[in-house]
């Protein structure tokens, strides 16, 4: 292999084909990075990237999120801690299946091939990670445990099932999950997607739906933001009411067409409105609709819901969307007010959200002003908020203001008509205050073949059996091939009959295995658990070892994993905390979400043709080169513009640094007594690199790494390449550097003099004296003549300042023994001394 940096002149003997053939066998030798390889006893740092899926070869987005989780694992390992940094695969899920059907093949095949690639690539771009803990989610080993816990999560009653309506492809006969819905198609065959009743399993997050809030307390400035703020969406916690209104019976007694009395329960955030509420809506595709309505509206409601059925929430929520909807030809006795309102159907109240039906206040909520406007519906308005009626501007207001129209509560504000009206409706038994989610269970059932089968039996005598945990793994038959393993409207697992057909643990009697999958989700949810004891075979990870690595110091990935993954991660290691397995409740103490690499403004894509090939630029510019150029490129959350990048001269810096190395001369002198102006560049670099690595500006580390080596550069052009400041600068760039570019670092390393690895050698120690910044000078006076000149710092104190200026030789000769009247000083600039 050779790069283009060896064809200049100018960095010849720098050479990263060389360099990259050397050293890996040397840290595989030394297991540089395997965690616990000294004293067991130094404070443990866990970095953990979040686990690749083995789709092919590592691509530029990896190469730049590993290379953040790098810097960080490296730091910590010069700083003296005792780093864990493991590695694994998120090796379970379809396109290992979707590849396997169309090769006639197993998905292992495909799967592990990959993951050899893959590793290989990490390898190669000599990341710290310790090899000897590495996991993959599809091997019996790791799902054995992921069946295990979910049979413990069964036992709690936090694994059910039931009936619900999924996302159904007809043609490709399978369920979808959302994210696979794309304008109510199927992703993948583009077949309008339809509702089908499916019975699924489910994880109850709801239950924990609390805590996942509340808990995001430990969080805080440690997770970016935005995460923070898309997870408190998502698990969207409403205070508010549940009020009952009546529905009076229609049409006659004994009269076919009749439908009696019934009463619907809305979730309202604005109790305080009731006295504004003009109609009521109930979803159109609930069993409400179906029920209440009057049956000359029938036929009206079937039609409109045939007509939304492929809608996805989002666009019937949607404000841009004209409102649609159907009388239901019956009326809602308003609890308080006594006043009969109209009842509508329409798809912009959801089904499954709060209670499927609300009480409409098109005064206060634009979604209701919309539909009032639409159908001509009345505009009451019960909060003045000093702005112009509603009914007029067509915009709802939603702030403080004084009530009015409302009864018992006009005069009040908006907050206290909430507790008001919430205590009238309570009083009258006719609601009460209620705290809503939008968080939904967890669907975790798949009719897919490449996940961890469901270790449950069903019997027709003894019902759901769990599989008794000496027999787990529930291990995937090896048997199927490409097209057994379509789906065919009900897991491909049903075809394998062997597999399938089995005796009740309980009964002895014939039973069948529950030919569902667990969603891949599940299997990342604990992987960084498994890692504190991956060859554990008692037990999914050791109490102690588990307690001794996690939670993660520093967990590092995309923020396309900024809700679900970090959620169920999250509700994971909660349920293991009531357990009594982990003694911690949040999984990751900080986050750190890596940039994406785009190429010209746009994210890469084959479609586009903007791609960029990680190996052709390894091959091209080294290993060292694409890693520093990515890191330098931007703060680590920003996005990387590839265009903008450049690893060519990226190439020439290390070469530059790599020289610094080779070109002082060794020497036994002490480092203190090197040239100070040399040594205090070195040494503010040193102290600030840290503070930079431990903020996360990692590109600014590299600035700095940068300065330094010029200024080293022209110091030993200076003639003082044997001066020991001179070795000392190189040293310190030699570490700086090892946090982005390992094959450098130990190459200068090793010039220097020093055994490797370098990624053990301990962080510089920064002398503090070094770090002045510039010196002034102070003026030093005997009555009123200038006697001396000081250099001090700027930050001098009085008391320094006069010490030092009473001993200097000029104060001295010139007081010639008399003794001193008084001084004064006026830190840092001027000492006055009046003689006696
Ligand atoms: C009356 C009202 C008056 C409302 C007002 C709002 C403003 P969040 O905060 O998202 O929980 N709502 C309730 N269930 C719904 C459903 N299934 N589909 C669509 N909308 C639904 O929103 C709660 C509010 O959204 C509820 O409070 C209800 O409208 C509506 F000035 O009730 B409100």
């Amino acid at each position: 292999m050779s790069t283009e940096l060896n064809t200049e002149t100018d960095v010849r003997e720098y050479d990263t084909a060389r360099m990259e053939a050397k050293w890996p066998a040397v840290w595989d030798a030394l297991n540089v990075y395997v965690a616990d390889n000294e004293d067991t006893e130094r404070e443990r740092f866990t970095v953990v990237d979040m686990f690749p899926y083995p789709s092919g070869d590592l691509h530029m987005g990896h190469a730049e999120a590993y290379a953040m989780g790098d810097v960080v694992a490296r730091y910590w390992m010069h700083r003296g801690k005792n780093v864990l940094h493991p590695v694994g695969w998120d090796s379970f899920g379809l396109p290992a299946e979707n590849a396997a059907i169309k090769r006639n093949a197993h998905p292992s095949e495909w799967t592990y091939a990959n993951i050899e690639t893959q590793a290989k690539s990490f390898r190669r771009y000599a990341l710290s990670l310790d090899w000897s803990r590495r996991l993959q989610t599809s091997d019996p080993e790791y799902y054995r445990w992921t069946q295990w816990l979910f049979k413990r999560f069964y036992e709690r009653g936090l694994a059910y099932r039931k009936n619900s309506p999924v996302n159904w492809c007809p043609k490709d006969q399978t369920v979808l999950a959302n994210e696979q819905v794309v304008n109510g198609a199927c992703e993948r065959c583009g077949t309008m997607v339809t509702k089908k009743n499916l019975n699924q399993w489910y994880f109850k997050i709801t239950d924990y739906a609390d805590r996942l809030l509340d808990d995001m307390d430990q969080l805080e400035g440690q997770w970016p933001e935005r995460v923070l703020l898309m997870q408190r969406n998502w698990i969207g916690r409403s205070v508010g009411a549940h009020v009952t209104f009546q529905i009076p019976a229609v049409g006659e007694m004994n009269d076919g067409d009749a439908r009696p009395e019934a009463s619907v329960t809305v979730f309202t955030t604005r109790p305080d409105t009731l006295f504004g509420a003009t109609f009521m809506v109930v979803a159109a595709d609930s069993e409400v609709a179906m029920d209440l309505v009057a049956p000359s509206q029938r036929a009206a409601l079937e039609e409109y819901r045939e007509s939304i059925k492929t809608l996805s929430d989002i666009d019937r929520q949607s404000s841009d969307r004209e409102k649609t909807g159907v009388p239901l030809g019956r009326v809602a006795i308003n609890p308080v007010s006594g006043e009969e309102i109209p009842v509508w159907a329409s798809d912009y109240v959801l089904a499954d959200y709060g209670t499927g039906a609300i009480m409409s206040v098109p005064a206060h909520d634009q979604r209701d002003l919309d539909f009032a406007r639409a159908f001509d519906l009345p505009i009451r308005m019960v909060v003045d908020t000093g702005e112009e009626d509603p009914a007029v501007s067509g915009v709802a207001t939603t702030g403080d203001g004084v009530m009015v129209n409302s009864g018992p509560l006009d005069g009040l504000n908006k907050q206290d008509a909430i507790a008001a009206a919430t205590e009238l409706v309570e009083s009258r038994g006719t609601g009460e205050a209620t705290v809503n989610y939008r968080l939904r269970d967890w669907l975790l059932s798949r009719q897919r073949f490449w996940g961890a089968p469901i270790p449950i039996i069903h019997c027709e005598i003894d019902g759901e059996v769990p599989v008794p945990d000496n027999q787990l793994p529930v291990e995937l038959p090896t048997n199927l091939r490409g097209e057994q393993l379509a789906p065919k409207g009900e897991s491909p697992l049903a075809s394998a009959t062997d597999w399938v057909n089995v005796t009740c643990p309980i009964c002895g009697g014939p039973a069948r295995r529950d030919t569902d999958t667990m969603d891949t989700f599940v299997d990342s949810s604990w992987y960084f658990l498994r890692y504190a004891s991956p060859r554990d075979d008692k037990e999914p990870f050791a109490e102690d070892q588990v307690n001794k690595w996690l939670p993660v110091d520093q967990y590092v990935g995309g923020v396309e994993h900024a809700i679900l993954h970090l959620l169920y991660a999250r509700f994971f290691t909660k349920v293991l905390f009531d357990m009594g397995m982990v003694n911690f409740t949040e999984p990751f103490k900080a986050l750190l979400n890596q940039g994406q690499v785009l190429n010209q403004g746009k994210a890469m894509s084959k479609s586009l043709g903007n791609g960029v090939d990680l190996s052709e630029e390894l091959d091209r510019f080294g290993v060292d080169s694409v890693r520093m150029a990515m890191v330098f490129a931007s703060p680590p959350a920003d996005d990387v513009d590839w265009a903008d990048v450049s690893p060519a001269a990226m190439g020439k810096f290390l070469a530059r640094a790599w020289r610094v190395a080779r070109d002082v001369e060794a020497t036994e002198a002490d480092a203190g007594e090197g040239n100070r102006a040399m040594r205090s560049a070195t040494h503010k670099a040193v102290h600030d690199a840290a503070q930079l690595v431990e903020s996360g500006k990692f590109n600014v580390v590299i600035a700095r790494a940068m300065e330094l080596v010029n200024v080293a550069r022209k110091f030993i052009d200076d003639g003082n390449a044997s001066d020991p400041a001179a070795q000392e600068a190189a040293e310190a760039i030699a570490i700086l550097l090892s946090l982005f570019a390992p094959y450098t670092a130990e190459d200068m390393w090793e010039l220097l003099g020093h055994e490797p690895s370098i990624a053990r050698a301990p962080w510089p120690e920064v002398d503090e004296s070094l770090l002045v910044e510039d010196t002034i000078t102070a003026v030093v006076q005997i009555q009123g003549k200038v006697r001396e000149r000081l250099e001090v710092s700027p930050e001098i104190s009085a008391s320094e300042l006069e010490a030092l200026a009473l001993a200097s030789d000029g104060v001295k000769r010139f007081l010639d023994g008399r003794g001193i009247r008084k001084v004064i000083v006026r830190e840092p600039k001027l000492v006055n001394i009046v003689p006696e």
